[in-house]
């Protein structure tokens, strides 16, 4: 519905509003199905200084003559309002000439940043906390930082903001939250695009773009939970995993040779380490070119996976973008033949040089380049290769970064880099998971660096190159939990830490906090201490043992998350305030979490620290490991020796446990427990209240064969368990859903 010149709103549904500044259609990279409008746009009577007044049944709009705009919901809550007064300038803009003087002593000072075509600003009120936005560094609450959503690979130490302004992704999506109320905005804008937070005032936060169209959805409900699902309604969900890729992964840039990976796969064995892959790094290419190997270390990569599956071991290869420019090369022959390159503004094949030196770009928004590069994923499925892990694909380059006006040639749409960096890695991720799905037939393993919105429907997501620092593994935590608050929910970092050197510690403490982490992957980079689970002492190797037991146990408590994450868009890993959102005490919770609303986990990420606080939210909780009762809505001190994670159980959960395994094999799963943690225990001294009578516990969960895409037709198994402690009559199992053979043959039923 027209506003006005340039303004547009339309109801997507009655709690999520498209304002756009375009009239009609436009085609986007994030919402691929078409939306629609499920909700309509009335007239409502106005309020003073309203010119025009709008609502669904959930929200009221009313535009002002200059088309500012205020949104209510349907209690005449004000939710969020466009900023009126004059926009104020950047306090710290330096001259030129003082630029240039403190950066020849080495500062990073900002200039030059090309002005916004477009840009929103929204009224602060002062209480609000600001998640979301994808990958970028420091904490959970973005607000008083500001971003830049431009894809980069800075082999810097992340640290927070506001050096690091940019990082892989580009996860243009926030949710501001206040006491009685919290909304969302996604901004669809593939261009260079900055959200000041409240960096430059205190008074509005703000968010535009170079170029492009102001195309931004509100988001309207009434938790943080419903933020996002309805955000991923619009961008959609991840679908469900492989189960053995919820295993534990071991790499390393980088494993050289057929041999080094055996001896990798025998230690795990032979030190009774569950693992289910190990990844090649760059190393295992002829001369980095994509889709070949190196036949000298890696003579016969099938018989290389042969002998690794009998150990119940998979392997996953990187695969870099840039493609190497030699004649004589298929990528590159073929490559050139069909137009499958990005061009500079002259026409002509564009280069620049990445691992491979002299290098090319695949024009990844063309479907007829993704359906190529697809296909090329069955060089390596047919050798047994089972994911793929895009990286470099921001894209990264050794040569200065691409001109904003190279071309991507399209299939007859040309679009320049300007428009496609940020989609580069999520398309590059589209064409692999489209080429695994097609050509291997199981649910495809993509990893990517880089993404946009959207992406979690093809690729999980690592948070690229951190180091082996403390201030890493602290930042994880607050990384992983955006990235979940941002639609991504498979996500992981790189255990001990990628850069830099780790310790025997760090490693300890870092397996503990990453114990739940979606993607569970060890690597490290060239040059840097080994930090294979063995490489330090025999404590360090048993308390890697301990938790990657103990991951394993929980697996399929993680597999029914990423469940119920393809019906809700709900994260694995989430922030303590999705669900304690009216304690303000988790707002800002940085350093625990939430495995789905079952799990609380409050690892140590202090070097030395032998015990730390913990805020356990309302309710009662069960310490994992002494079974002890304890009230929450207050902060304990816990003992935590190097080998304790403290971890909590909310009172009358119920969790799915497997027994041992070194790796996982869905079909070879007979039985199932289930551990029941009732509020009180006879015989267990309650701290605190005593609280009241237990009400039934309940659980839902799902089971189908782990691999491929059978459960959609159908084939898999919903069951309901049921625990009653006033009944005393224990376990009850119920059938929701009947349709996959494996049935378990066995359910245990334990009481914690
Ligand atoms: O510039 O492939 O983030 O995980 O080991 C380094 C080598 C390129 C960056 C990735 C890292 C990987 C490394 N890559």
């Amino acid at each position: 519905m027209k506003i006005r010149e340039n303004l547009f709103i339309d109801a997507v549904t009655d709690k999520i509003l498209r304002i756009h500044s375009f009239d009609g259609e436009k085609s986007s990279f994030a919402v691929e199905k078409p939306i629609g409008t499920k909700a309509r746009l009335r007239e409502i009577p106005g309020v003073g200084g309203a010119v025009q007044a709008l609502g669904t049944e959930y929200l009221s709009i009313y535009a002002a003559e200059d088309g500012t705009l205020k949104i209510y919901d349907k209690r005449q809550k004000l939710l969020c309002a466009d900023y009126e007064g004059e926009l104020e300038q950047e306090c710290h803009a330096l001259t030129e000439e003082e630029a240039e003087q403190m950066r020849q002593e080495g500062h990073n000072v900002r200039s030059g940043e090309e002005a916004c075509r477009f840009q929103a600003a929204k009224k602060l009120f002062g209480d609000e906390v600001i998640y979301g936005l994808g990958d970028k560094t420091g904490f959970l609450n973005k607000k008083n930082y500001d971003y830049v959503m431009w894809n980069s690979d800075n082999p810097d130490p992340q640290v927070e903001n506001p050096t690091f302004r940019a990082m892989y992704k580009s996860l243009p999506f926030f949710i501001v939250l206040r006491e009685e109320t919290v909304y969302g905005i996604f901004l669809d804008n593939t261009y260079q695009s900055y959200f000041d937070m409240g960096f430059g005032s205190s008074r509005y936060y703000s968010f535009g773009a170079v170029d492009g169209e102001l195309d931004y959805y509100f988001i309207a409900g009434d938790t943080v939970a419903e933020i996002i699902e309805g955000y991923t309604s619009l961008t959609g969900r991840a679908p469900l995993p492989q189960m053995w890729t919820l295993g534990y992964h071991q790499s390393r840039w980088s494993y050289t040779s057929a041999e080094e990976v055996l001896a990798i796969a025998k230690n795990f064995r032979m030190y009774g380490i569950p693992c289910d892959a190990i990844h090649l790094d760059i190393d295992y290419m002829d001369h980095y070119k994509v889709f070949t190997k190196n036949d000298e270390t890696f003579p016969d990569l099938e018989e290389l996976s042969s002998d690794l599956s009998k150990m119940g071991i998979k392997l996953v290869t990187i695969i870099d973008p840039g493609t190497k420019a030699e004649e004589g090369y298929h990528m590159y022959d073929e490559g050139v033949q069909n137009g499958c390159f990005a061009k500079d503004s002259d026409g002509k094949i564009y280069h620049n040089a990445v691992w491979p030196g002299d290098s090319v770009f695949p024009d990844f928004t063309s479907e007829k380049v993704r359906e190529w590069w697809g296909k090329q994923t069955e060089l390596l499925t047919k050798q047994g290769i089972r994911g793929i892990w895009n990286d470099m694909n921001e894209p990264a380059s050794f040569e200065g970064p691409l001109p904003n006006d190279i071309v991507f040639p399209g299939d007859g749409l040309p679009r320049l880099h300007k428009e496609v960096h940020n989609v580069y890695g999520h398309l590059m991720a589209k064409a692999t998971y489209e080429g695994l799905k097609k050509y291997d037939g199981r649910r495809p393993f993509v990893i990517t660096r880089a993404c946009y919105s959207g992406s979690q429907k093809y690729s999980t997501v690592w948070t690229g190159d951190n180091q082996s620092l403390w201030a890493h593994l602290q930042m994880s935590i607050p990384q992983m939990l955006n990235l979940g608050l941002s639609g991504m929910p498979i996500v992981g970092a790189d255990i001990g830490g990628f850069g830099s050197h780790t310790t025997p510690e760090l490693l300890c403490r870092w397996i503990e906090a990453a114990c739940f982490s979606p993607l569970f992957r060890n690597h490290s980079a060239k040059y840097t201490r080994r930090q294979e689970p063995w490489a330090f002492d025999k404590q360090t190797l048993d308390i890697n043992r301990k938790y990657i037991q103990l991951r394993y146990k929980y697996l399929p408590y993680l597999y029914d998350l990423c469940y119920e994450e393809t019906k809700t868009g709900l994260p694995i890993l989430r922030p303590l305030v999705m669900h304690y959102q009216q304690d303000k005490n988790t707002w800002e919770c940085n350093d625990e979490f939430m495995v789905g609303s079952c799990m609380l986990a409050a690892p140590v990420v202090q070097q030395g620290a032998r015990e730390r606080m913990v805020y356990l939210p309302e309710g009662i909780w069960i310490d994992y490991w002494t079974r002890e009762r304890i009230m929450g809505g207050c902060y304990i001190l816990k003992e935590a020796p190097l080998d304790v994670c403290p971890l909590y159980i909310k009172g009358g959960s119920i969790l799915p446990a497997y027994g041992e395994m070194q790796s996982v094999e869905p079909e070879n799963i007979k039985t199932l427990t289930l551990e029941y943690y009732p509020e009180t225990l006879k015989k267990t001294a309650i701290f605190g209240r005593k609280p009241n009578a237990q009400e039934d516990s309940c659980y839902i969960h799902y089971q189908d064969n782990g691999v491929d895409f059978a459960y959609e037709d159908g084939e898999y198994n919903l069951y309901e368990f049921m625990f009653s402690e006033k009944r005393s009559n224990g376990l009850q199992v119920k059938m929701l859903h009947e349709g996959f053979l494996g049935k378990y043959e066995e359910i245990t039923a334990v009481i914690c």
